[in-house]
């Protein structure tokens, strides 16, 4: 057989390049797409089936069909193959591609084939997610699976809604880090299954994980026990463990389903700070602290602090600092940034709390693209203590969301008013998430704007600009009247989307300069402004807001991911514009150009 193989067809010319070998496998998998692309165009359901046996017959086929043509097989010997399809087994085998298959991609939203591609979802599926609930994106899918959304469409149901997390998961996993907020999910599972095994003391998620990083790479787990090996009997049985890739006495590394890689240390408790500070990282803090102590004749590894044999600190991380005579340093700002100098300096920022948030200032409901009512996301801003929370909805320009018109944003303002008159202990604003249009200018009308708490603007177009037309748009609307935040300031998606080209730099002068602000957006896929210009705006003087721009009553719960964020950007309580108690807010929101 094997010799057989890869005959050129006749009328190749020599020196041209080959369409590389086709196999069974690719030709089957042509058929499936078509099959499945025709389904989602509602084809008669003959067709269908007639392509899915196609692929089942030639997939199962022990020689290879290019073989047989070679030969000069007639294929419409073969079960379930016509003349028809014959010839587009032909046209594959030849060509490499076929005709039929690019012309039924040209006619399927691009996302849908996108979410075809995720086990588990079928086009029968990807068809009801694409008309009842509008999905089209990966992100929405995740999002409404993540919302409960799913269960509730016929013929889902909660496990299916688990099954498509976990394969978003696992594709996101395939890119080989993890957003954090996709990364504590699985943490805080795993956690409170070790810390049901026997004589467990602590169990705390240290690295990348613990600084609050955008995204982890893995998580490192630490755990102090008396003995190890229950511990780590536990560790490896866990039900989401698809493969043990390290076992030793006091460390092991798993492989969860998800594709996210898990390690786990046990220590003695007298060893907890040292292995903590250790583990924690950065690496390059952790080297740079290391030096600190050799300079005064210490060791520090992660059992403890050591002078010559003694041990003379380790059980907590403050006893590791205080040994090279250091304050204790948070681990948001462990990334060699400058946090020592500050320390040895005694001018480390105490770090912005969650708890000191007391609003929100970017929200959306059903008007536009969220999914909860006003009341709703009133209630449960008010359930988190918050005091105040700003709605601000999409503009006209962003008709995937249905952007409100002016006239739908008057009525969202009457309703605001009649809401707020009913509502205890909690205050909605009325803002606007307006469009930054190409020009620079503001997608509604000024006198419009003007009646509004807040406006907060966005770039949602036209990434692609030069650096020096993207400053000079967002600069202009900033010097519009109105304008008081600008909303997720760099415009990337993690791992999705870069950056667009913008100095950073002048912005944040500007906001100076016109008494705005930027935001710190909690989204878990934009954790946006970036840390080091947080920690630029900070400096310069410009106030931040940290935002959950929640779509939905539970999407408060990422604000803490955005005060993680704000963290490592430095930020205190009072660099943030909404720990303000309301009168204060509105003081600042007043003295925007
Ligand atoms: P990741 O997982 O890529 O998001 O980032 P990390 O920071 O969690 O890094 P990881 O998991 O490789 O290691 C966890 C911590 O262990 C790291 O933050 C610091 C510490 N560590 C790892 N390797 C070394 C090393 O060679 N020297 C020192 N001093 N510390 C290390
Ligand atoms: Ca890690
Ligand atoms: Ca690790």
């Amino acid at each position: 057989m094997r010799g057989q193989r890869v005959i050129p067809p006749p009328h190749t010319p020599r020196g041209v390049k080959r369409a590389p070998a086709v196999h069974n496998a690719d030709v089957a998998a042509v058929f499936e797409e078509i099959a499945d692309l025709l389904e989602i165009e509602n084809a008669n359901p003959f067709r269908v089936r007639a392509y899915r046996t196609a692929a089942r017959v030639i997939g199962d086929l022990n020689r290879e069909v290019s073989d047989l043509l070679a030969q000069g097989a007639d294929l419409t010997e073969l079960p379930g193959i016509g003349a028809d399809l014959a010839g587009k087994i032909q046209e594959i085998v030849s060509s490499g591609a076929s005709a039929m298959l690019v012309k039924l991609r040209k006619h399927t939203p691009p996302a849908l084939i996108e979410l075809l591609k995720l086990p588990g979802l079928g086009p029968k599926k990807v068809k009801v997610l694409y008309q009842e609930l509008d999905i089209h994106s990966l992100d929405q899918l995740a999002r409404a699976a993540r919302d409960g959304r799913i269960r509730n469409v016929h013929g889902f149901g909660a496990k299916t809604e688990a099954k498509i997390l976990e394969a978003i998961a696992a594709q996101a996993g395939s890119t080989g880090r993890f957003k954090l907020a996709a990364a504590a999910q699985y943490a805080e599972r795993l956690v409170a299954y070790l810390k049901a095994a026997p004589g467990v003391g602590r169990v705390i998620v240290a690295g990348s994980y613990r600084r609050c990083k955008e995204t982890v790479g893995d998580l490192d787990i630490l755990v102090t026990a008396s003995r190890s090996s229950p511990v780590m009997e536990r560790f490896v049985s866990y039900d989401e463990v698809a493969d043990i890739l390290a076992q030793g006495e006091t460390r092991a590394t798993i492989l969860l389903r998800s594709k996210l890689q898990v390690d786990v240390r046990v220590v003695a408790e007298e060893s907890y700070g040292a292995a903590l500070h250790y583990f924690t990282g950065s690496k390059s803090h952790n080297i740079a602290v290391r030096k600190m102590g050799q300079e005064m004749g210490l060791k520090i590894n992660e059992y403890g602090v050591f002078r010559g044999r003694q041990r003379i600190a380790g059980e907590t991380e403050e006893s590791v600092y205080g040994a090279v005579g250091l304050p204790y340093i948070e681990p948001e700002l462990r990334e060699n940034r400058g946090e020592l100098e500050a320390a040895r300096g005694r001018r480390l920022p105490k770090l912005v709390n969650l708890s000191d948030l007391r609003g929100d200032l970017h929200a959306h409901t059903k008007a536009t693209d969220g999914h909860n009512s006003l009341r709703e996301m009133a209630e449960a801003a008010k359930a988190r203590g918050l005091e105040y929370l700003a709605i601000t909805e999409h503009s006209r320009r962003l008709t995937v969301a249905h952007g409100l018109t002016p006239q739908r944003l008057l009525a969202q303002m009457d309703e605001i008013d009649r809401l707020n008159a009913e509502l205890k202990g909690i205050i909605l604003l009325k803002g606007i998430e307006v469009d930054i249009l190409e020009d620079g200018a503001l997608d509604l009308p000024d006198d419009l704007l003007g009646r509004l708490d807040l406006v907060v603007a966005a770039v949602h177009s036209r990434f692609e600009l030069s650096r020096e037309k993207q400053t000079a748009r967002i600069l202009k609307a900033m010097d519009h009247a109105h304008f008081s935040i600008l909303a997720h300031p760099s415009g990337r998606l993690i791992e999705q989307r870069e950056p667009y080209d913008v100095d950073m730099t002048r912005l944040i002068r500007h906001a100076r300069e016109r008494g705005c602000f930027l935001e710190v957006n909690a989204q878990p896929d934009r954790l946006d402004l970036l840390d080091i210009y947080i920690q630029m705006a900070k400096e310069e003087g410009v106030l931040l807001a940290v935002n959950s721009d929640a779509h939905s009553a539970h999407q408060f719960d990422y604000l803490s991911f955005g005060v993680g964020q704000a963290r490592r950007g430095w930020l205190e309580k009072n660099d943030v514009l909404n720990t303000r108690p309301l009168k204060e807010l509105r003081a600042l929101l007043a003295r925007t150009l």
